[in-house]
Order: C-alpha cells, then sequence, then structure tokens
C-alpha cells in the first residue's frame, strides 16, 4: 500500500520566481496601470535627495547672506566707533590750539573784542581723514544768569536783576518771569511775588521736582522753571526759554559784562536810558561800521574808562552806571568739530582764562552745548 506522506514542509510547493516578485510589488502610483519598479524607487530616491540637497544649500545661502550682512554691520559698527573717537580726540586738540591762542591774546593787551583774532573764525584745519573746525565765542558778552544769586553777587544784586528785568522785556517775555529764576537760585523757600516759584510749586507738577536753591550750572536748566517750561499752559509767551537763551550763559562766579562783545539786546538791558539808537552807536564804534563782518575800524573801548568816556561825550549820559560791566573776559566757550570717515562729533569746552593768559577748561559736553 502506498501511503501518502505530507510533503516535508520545508519542501513545500517549487515557485517560479518571475522578474518582479509579487512580494516586492509596490503600489500603483499612476493610473497607467504600470508597477512602480526598482528603477522608479531609485528615480524617485534621487528626486527626494536633490530637493534636500537644494534645500540645504538655499539655507546654507540664506545664513551666508545673515552672516556677511552682521559681518559688514558689525564692520561698519567698529568703524563708526573708532571714527568716533577719533573726532573726539581732534576735538579735543582744537582745545590746545584754542588754548594757545587766547594766551596769545592776553600777552598783546589787557582787552576783548570782536575784531581780534581769538574771535574769527578760523578755517578747517586739516588732519588724517578729516578736519576740524572750532569757533570761540565771548561768554561774558552774555547775561551771566548766575550773577542772580545773592550768594555769588551781593554787591550788584539789585543792579543786575534790574537789568535781567529789562533783557527779559527786550526778547518780549513778562520781566516778571525773572522772580522765578531768583527763587531757583536763592536758598530760602520764599516765593517772591508776584511769578515766583519754590517747592510747593514745582511738587505740584507731574512730575515733582523741588527747587535747586542753588547756581544753575547749564542754562538748559532754565526750562524747568516757571515761565520756561516747554509746555507752560501759563506761559503766554510759548517758547521764552529759545528767545531768551541766545543772550544768557551760566558760569560758576558772577562775572562782568563785556561792552566790546555784548549783543544789541544785552547792551540795551545795561540801563533804563539807554536807547535803540545809544544801542546802534556803541556797536558802531566798537566795530568799525555797521557791517559786523567788517572791523577795518574797529575801535574797541580798551579800558572801561574809555567806555565811560564814550557814554558821557558821545552819548550824553555823564552818569551811566557801569558796576558790573567790564571790556575784558575770563570765560570763552569753544565750539570744536571735527569731522572723520562719515563721523561728525562736536565738542563744547568752557575755557577760563586767568589775568596772566592761562587757559583751562572747566568743563566739557558733547553734541548740545
Ligand atoms: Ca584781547
Ligand atoms: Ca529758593
Amino acid at each position: 500500500m502506498n501511503v501518502k506522506t505530507n510533503p516535508s514542509p520545508t519542501a513545500g510547493p517549487r515557485h517560479r520566481f518571475t522578474a518582479s516578485p509579487p512580494s516586492l510589488r509596490f503600489p500603483r502610483i499612476t493610473g497607467a496601470g504600470r508597477p512602480v519598479s526598482l528603477c522608479d524607487l531609485h528615480n524617485k530616491q534621487q528626486g527626494v535627495a536633490l530637493v534636500v540637497a537644494v534645500l540645504v544649500v538655499a539655507i546654507a545661502a540664506v545664513l551666508a547672506t545673515a552672516l556677511v550682512d552682521r559681518l559688514n554691520l558689525d564692520i561698519r559698527r567698529t568703524e563708526n566707533l573708532i571714527h568716533s573717537e577719533q573726532a573726539y580726540v581732534y576735538a579735543q586738540g582744537a582745545e590746545i590750539i584754542a588754548t594757545a591762542a587766547l594766551h596769545q591774546d592776553r600777552q598783546n593787551n589787557k582787552y576783548d573784542s570782536l575784531d581780534e583774532t581769538w574771535a574769527m573764525e578760523a578755517p578747517p584745519f586739516p588732519v588724517e581723514g578729516g578736519a576740524v573746525t572750532g569757533k570761540l565765542t565771548d561768554l561774558q558778552g552774555c547775561f551771566n544768569i548766575n550773577n542772580l544769586s545773592r550768594v555769588l553777587n551781593e554787591a550788584n544784586h539789585e543792579n543786575d536783576l534790574q537789568r535781567f528785568y529789562r533783557l527779559l522785556s527786550a526778547v518780549d517775555i513778562s520781566p516778571m518771569a525773572g522772580t522765578a529764576v531768583v527763587d531757583w537760585l536763592d536758598d530760602n523757600m520764599e516765593t517772591t511775588p508776584p511769578d515766583g516759584a519754590e517747592d510747593d510749586w514745582y511738587m505740584g507738577l507731574t512730575p515733582p521736582y523741588r527747587a535747586a536753591n542753588g547756581i544753575i550750572t547749564s542754562i538748559s536748566e532754565l526750562r524747568m522753571l516757571r515761565g520756561f517750561e516747554k509746555n507752560d499752559t501759563e506761559n503766554a509767551d510759548g517758547n521764552a526759554f529759545e528767545k531768551l537763551a541766545p543772550y544768557i550763559c551760566a558760569l560758576p562766579i558772577a562775572t562782568t559784562i563785556n561792552v566790546n562783545t555784548a549783543p544789541d539786546k544785552v547792551l540795551k538791558s545795561l540801563s533804563a536810558e539807554m536807547t535803540d539808537d545809544d544801542v546802534s552807536k556803541i556797536i558802531e564804534h566798537r566795530n568799525g561800521g555797521p557791517d559786523p563782518t567788517d572791523n577795518t575800524n574797529a575801535e574797541p573801548f580798551e579800558t572801561l574808562d574809555q567806555f565811560k568816556n564814550f557814554m558821557h561825550l558821545t552819548l550824553n549820559k555823564p552818569d551811566f552806571p557801569t558796576q558790573n560791566l567790564g571790556v575784558a573776559t575770563n570765560y570763552f566757550l569753544l565750539e570744536a568739530t571735527a569731522q572723520t570717515g562719515n563721523n561728525r562729533s562736536t565738542l563744547y569746552s568752557i575755557i577760563q582764562r586767568d589775568d596772566n593768559g592761562s587757559c583751562h577748561v572747566i568743563a566739557r559736553s558733547q553734541g548740545v552745548w
């Protein structure tokens, strides 16, 4: 009897492999009915690799651009810093030239006037990579606001206060705004009528602050005072500070006003009896004519007695008050501007000169005065 035994599991049915075994066929991806082959897969993988490669290159390009931009920014920033420092040092160099000129001027004479070398605007001085310009201004041609401090100026306080009131009138500001300046400078808390202001006024503002009760270090401080605040609705003059600023300065001690360099409105404030015609005659005499750029015939007052005589004999004012007036200057403002590369730096320096001509820089500010 033939017994059929089950075929060994290992000896299962023989299969004939086709070119594409069913188990390796992939789903159709097109409607063409053609199965995806290994070749298609290979092509597809190549396509994906290409897309990835393009993406990588694109990202690398974006990163590289960003890096280059940042590098350029860093280079420009460093360049600006170097030029800025260079400009500042050059501007400080202008102080040396200015102090030398002022020292020489004091050896030449004992008066100061607008026809002298120090007052002339020098042409740009070439330096490596740029140029420096400098301009000296007489700070005693203006009214020293700290002369209103009794501590600094007890002897002539009342006289200078009247001059300040007249200066305010000359620039179309209510003279009573001067009382707020007096209160800001004096060391008490008693409000001066009618428009003075002490702590009780300033503490009611937003934000609140207190009166300095001491001398002013920069004329910009005036913007905080009653009547001079930027947006003071009670200030009918609106821009009181801008009107007054060209005619005032803030010096650490009480100073005289130089009649050789004082502008018209400061001259007008010197006395109640000074007229516009008097002011014109003083300026024409000292400057040598009505043209401020032509000093050919200038006759500056070399002594205060010469000024007194001019007021007496030419303007018929024998009793003209000359307290706190002078013909010489000890404080100057240097405005030095240095240009290096694309950078421009302006330095303001206050130079103090003693009667022997020795000069010292006592204050500096960059950008604004
Ligand atoms: Ca001089
Ligand atoms: Ca006070």
